[in-house]
């Protein structure tokens, strides 16, 4: 009989997955080769037969053998490196179809505009991740000292074995400053990039071995419907960056309301928000010396006449980026140097000598105004941390 009180089988039974684990009926718990075994408990590769703080690299065999189940163990030489691709990987990766309607669309009306989340191919983000690291984009190196600085106090808030959602996980840098205190019992990275996304999760799965790791390739600024969320009670979505600034104040809302019903209208959410400063500092981190803003927002245009039937020639655009005063937000455009016309398939677009394609809004908030605004969803300002400049803010935001 299974003794369910023994804290190695209670332990296998509340990870059961059909598909992973067996438990055999007979047969007794013992040790082999000084780690655990159990001659009734039948291991499938990748499951799990310690606490997760207890899990060591190692591939796994079960054999049935006079009468009883044996695994056999081997220290892997690597670290195992588990495959979100096959196993917790949902993929709804906006196809090319979603890229050339958008553009589409977004060249015929007017003023032009394309959505800011097709900066995202491979080069868009190596692009991005490269204006990360700029002495003028303050952003990320502040969110990252004020995350430092704030995580046992977060612990406190949060508590452990919570699914962390976090929503453009991109090069999932930023949420490996919580992991080890946070101690979540599972993660799931969201972002429109797939490969991008695929990298960084296998990375972060190999790096944790105790932590369960999922990936969704999801365009969240339409949808965020996941099936690996409904399984979880305890659901904590991260969403750091300021990417919130890159829609206007309803479409904000919008999302964030995605977000209360994803955690059922019972969770938390730490989000990243920009704050206004000084308008020299937010022009320099838009126009940065070396010209990699330039080219993330020319690689759009790349992107365009690489994935699509198009004759758009990058050279003949220059990046542009200010802050609007009274929209309270940084503008990107791409400017047409020359009168022109570009095609994409049959459709054609005419462009005067400096006109533009609105290509991105940041907007920055006060700590007061980002709060009316989780207010008209249901979020409650729980928790506000900023740097000492005041630059940037984390914000822990509750549903009421
Ligand atoms: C991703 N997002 C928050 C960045 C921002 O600052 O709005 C994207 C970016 N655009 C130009 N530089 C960085």
């Amino acid at each position: 009989m299974i003794n369910e009180s023994d804290p190695l089988i209670s332990h296998l039974l509340c990870r059961r997955d059909t598909r992973n684990i067996k438990i055999e009926s007979n047969g007794t718990a013992g040790e082999y080769n000084g780690k655990f075994v159990s001659g009734r408990v039948a291991l499938w590769s990748d499951s799990c037969v310690a606490p997760a703080d207890r899990i060591r690299c190692h591939s796994r065999r079960s054999i049935y053998s006079k009468g009883r189940w044996h695994i056999r163990y081997a220290l892997d030489q690597e670290p195992m490196k588990r495959n979100p691709a096959a196993k917790n990987f949902y993929d709804a990766h906006p196809g090319k179809g979603d890229l050339r309607r958008e553009v589409i669309d977004g060249l015929a009306s007017k003023p032009k505009s394309i959505p800011p989340k097709f900066f995202y191919d491979r080069r868009g983000s190596e692009l991005f991740d490269a204006i990360c690291e700029l002495p003028e984009y303050y952003q990320t190196r502040t969110e990252m000292e004020i995350l430092r600085n704030c995580v046992a106090e977060l612990v406190e808030h949060i508590g452990p074995d919570c699914l962390l959602v976090e929503l453009g996980s991109g090069a999932s840098k930023k949420v490996r400053l919580l992991l080890e205190q946070l101690r979540p019992s599972s993660y799931l990275g969201v972002d429109i990039s797939k490969e991008f996304l695929l990298h960084s999760t296998q990375v972060l799965a190999s790096d944790y071995p105790w932590l369960d790791v999922h990936a969704a390739c999801v365009d969240f600024s339409h949808t965020l419907d996941m099936p690996h969320c409904d399984a979880f009670e305890h659901k904590v979505a991260f969403f750091p960056g300021s990417s919130i600034g890159n829609f206007d104040p309803n479409g904000a809302i919008e999302l964030m309301k995605r977000i209360a019903q994803m955690m059922d209208m019972n969770g938390q959410l730490l989000i990243g928000v920009d704050l206004k400063k000084n308008v020299d500092i937010l022009n320099a981190a838009y126009n940065d010396a070396a010209g990699i803003t330039a080219d993330f927002n020319l690689n759009l245009l790349t992107r365009i006449r690489q994935e699509l039937d198009s004759d758009i020639d990058p050279k003949t655009f220059e990046h542009s980026a200010f802050y609007n005063e009274d929209q309270g937000r940084i503008e990107m455009h791409l400017i047409s140097t020359v009168a022109q016309r570009i095609r994409i398939d049959d459709h054609f677009f005419d462009f005067d000598a400096g006109e533009t394609i609105h290509t991105e809004n940041s907007y920055k908030y006060t700590v007061e105004e980002f709060a009316q605004l989780a207010a008209a969803v249901g979020f409650n300002q729980e928790r506000v941390w900023t740097d000492e400049s005041k630059l940037f803010s984390v914000q822990l935001l509750r549903t009421v």
